[in-house]
């Protein structure tokens, strides 16, 4: 979006049939894609994504040099559990002297690959050191439970998605009641209540999860003694945000009655999870009706298998996982893919070949599936699902460019406010679709981002500074930032990247507008692209250790006529591949707004066209079906529905989703003035 727009749907009867082959850049087109790699990007996390869930593994921090686990790891799993590395004997083996080595080895992976974690576990009673297990006294154990709560909570802050806050407190007997433990015996049982209430002040933003096995079978009084004790802490405002089913089942597979015992569950207010699974033999069956289970459940978030390989299990003997032993995918493998609504694939992906393949290629890990992105799109729209909410000094008109990303639960969606005074920014966040109208507007021109122009935002969080970034523009490219994405009073005043417009902005931007400013990072750089509504798409870059002080080097990353590289560019690493896709938004011949699209191999590389023309674009309304009414011909201004949030702008390789923005088609007069709404695009000529 720009400042001042002044191409309106009326001047598109005049606009030339524009020629879109051809996207010249600076330095020559790679190879183009080969389109039937495409069939084998399905995998498990970019699924699971689909429907906001994550899909897990527990990871061992000493395989993480072994090329074919890591392999797996980072192309089918979007979240990872330290199997034992969080654990009491290794973080606190002696009291007060803290070792997050190996967490950290995990950490850090998961954040370079875009990856949740789940933290695992801040109290059991087992692997803990024996210093805690002696200690006799109340008090005295009250300060240390509180302490290591609070520490590592505290180092993990921001990197961590939900915390095994208390893990197996309850008793196999039949009784219903806690096991026996030092903290039982010595703190009764408001333990568990201590720890959720100590690491809530720890780590606000951590989902806070009751983690324990054999509670699956809606029939066991274990089951029913968590029951009762997860309604109790609701009823009494003690935090608890989810409930851990491990899930470790014999060749059986699941209780019949799982489902109804997750939706007993979720239906108290808890995310519900499964944290640990393996399935003895792992019969394709019992995966499927596992996965099922969860599937059905709105409220189940996620699931963890509790090793990659058979032979990473604590059940080796068992096979109970989804490789085999040579990385090969199992058929359980593919039932869980299919449960999670995937299409497996097939000769091709299957044991031997994924294995090799994924061995040959340890060193640069998804090098064979850079053409993940089919070259040609098809979508289904949603009616509008966001309008504007005026209220008594906001008389808004549209609601425009929208920056969306899942995080703990909910959609946080960040858009430009726009009358025709000009533009300021919103933020509302909502955990379903269905619930995005209803959903509270937060006017940040309240808060210290302040009144005034701001447009076109950009949200992610910067997982090295574990902060989050609203980036967005004022003239200048600006930026804000929050500790919590939830509090819309908690981002900073606006501080900008550049002293002022570069110079080779300056020289080519002709009557245009320079707007729609873009941050995306690797793991060495990070790269801000902007637009000038004058064909030139601009590139500058920094480091990640110096970003957010400044950004140089700007060059024109690519350039075509002023209306076939218009503005509104997003980029995104495409999970799973080494690619990146650049999208930027043009005007059509009749005037309405479509996308076109490119990829490459680096952030700073060549783009080569993907779907790149009118006749072809990424995505145009007359390629999109409208299920509840075609109420837009535009499809403009927008960003993709990402499988994680950080800064590397990672987006599923499959079943993409792109938040727009869209217009009556009848609207005219005032560009400031339009009905701009919000619909979801959901590409339909999806392989997965
Ligand atoms: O027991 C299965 C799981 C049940 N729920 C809680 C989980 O935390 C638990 O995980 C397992 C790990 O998979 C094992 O890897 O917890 C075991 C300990 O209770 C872990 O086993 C330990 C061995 O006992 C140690 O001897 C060994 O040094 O693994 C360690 C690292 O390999």
């Amino acid at each position: 979006m720009k400042a001042l727009k002044r191409l309106g749907a009326r001047r598109a009867a005049v606009l030339p049939l524009l020629a879109v082959a051809a996207l010249v850049t600076p330095a020559a087109a790679t190879a183009a894609p080969d389109a039937h790699d495409a069939v084998r990007a399905s995998t498990l996390g970019a699924q699971a994504a689909q429907s906001g869930r994550y899909f897990g593994a527990a990871v061992a921090a000493g395989r993480l040099g072994d090329g074919v686990y890591t392999g797996i790891l980072d192309r089918e799993f979007n979240a990872v559990t330290p199997e034992n590395e969080m654990k009491w004997d290794t973080t606190e083996r002696s009291r007060g002297s803290f070792n997050f080595g190996p967490g950290d080895q995990i950490v850090n992976h998961a954040v370079a690959h875009g990856q949740r974690v789940r933290g695992h576990t801040l109290v059991w009673h087992s692997q803990l050191p024996g210093w805690v297990s002696s200690i006799q006294d109340a008090n005295t154990l009250r300060s240390v439970m509180n302490n290591h709560i609070t520490t590592v909570a505290n180092h993990y802050k921001g990197r961590v998605y939900a915390w095994d806050v208390v893990n197996e407190a309850f008793a196999d007997n039949g009784s219903g009641q806690h096991r026996p433990s030092v903290f039982q015996n010595l703190l009764g049982d408001g333990f568990i209540e201590q720890a959720f209430r100590t690491a809530r002040s720890a780590d606000p933003a951590a989902k806070l999860c009751y983690n324990d096995y054999s509670i699956e079978d809606w029939n066991s009084a274990k089951t029913q003694g968590v029951y009762r004790m997860v309604r109790d802490f609701k009823s009494r405002g003690v935090p608890i945000d989810c409930v851990g089913f491990q899930s470790h089942f014999g060749a059986g597979g699941p209780p019949g009655n799982f489902q109804t015992t997750l939706s007993n569950f979720a239906a108290l207010g808890v995310d519900v999870q499964l944290t640990e699974l393996d399935i003895a033999q792992a019969p394709a069956a019992a995966y499927t009706n596992t996965v099922r289970a969860c599937m059905n459940v709105a409220r189940c978030t996620g699931i963890t298998v509790w090793g990659i390989r058979d032979s990473d299990s604590w059940r080796s003997g068992e096979n109970p996982l989804l490789f085999d032993r040579n990385g090969n995918k199992k058929a359980a493998y593919r039932s869980a893919l299919t449960a999670l609504g995937g299409t497996p694939t097939t000769q091709r992906a299957t044991a031997t070949t994924t294995a090799t393949a994924t061995a040959r290629k340890s060193a640069a890990p998804a090098t064979r599936s850079a053409a993940a992105l089919p070259s040609s799109f098809s979508w289904s729209s949603s009616g509008p699902l966001i309008a504007p909410k005026p209220d008594s000094t906001h008389d808004i008109a549209g609601i425009k460019d929208p920056t969306v990303v899942y995080y703990n639960g909910k959609y946080h969606v960040f858009a430009s406010t726009a009358r025709a005074a000009g533009y300021n920014l919103v933020y509302l966040n909502f955990s379903d679709w269905s619930q995005a109208g209803s959903a509270t507007h937060h006017y940040l021109d309240r808060t210290a981002v302040g009144a005034g122009y701001r447009a076109a935002p950009q949200v992610f969080y910067n997982a090295p500074q574990r902060l989050w970034y609203l980036v967005y523009q004022t003239g200048n490219a600006s930026y804000s930032t929050n500790p919590d994405i939830s509090n819309p009073n908690g981002w900073s005043a606006p501080r900008n990247f550049y002293s002022s417009m570069p110079d080779i902005i300056r020289r080519n931007i002709g009557n245009g507008y320079w707007v729609d400013m873009w941050v995306i990072c690797d793991s060495a750089n990070c790269y801000l692209f902007s637009s000038d509504d004058n064909g030139h798409l601009y590139r500058s870059q920094t480091t990640v250790g110096q970003f957010p002080n400044g950004f140089t080097n700007t060059v024109i990353a690519a350039q075509d006529s002023k209306y076939n590289l218009f503005e509104a560019s997003n980029v995104y690493k495409v999970q799973g591949t080494n690619q990146y896709l650049l999208i930027v938004e043009a005007v059509g011949s009749d005037g309405r707004r479509y996308f076109r699209s490119w990829t490459s191999g680096s952030l700073a590389g060549s783009w080569s066209p993907l779907a790149a023309s009118e006749s072809n674009p990424f995505a145009r309304a007359n390629k999109v079906s409208f299920p509840s009414g075609a109420w837009t011909k535009d499809v403009s201004h927008g960003e993709m529905i990402r499988a994680g949030y950080d800064q590397t702008l990672t987006i599923p390789n499959c079943r993409l989703q792109y938040l727009y923005q869209g217009l009556n088609p009848n609207a005219s007069g005032d560009y400031n003035s339009l009905p701009w709404r919000l619909g979801l695009l959901t590409q339909t000529n999806s392989t997965c």
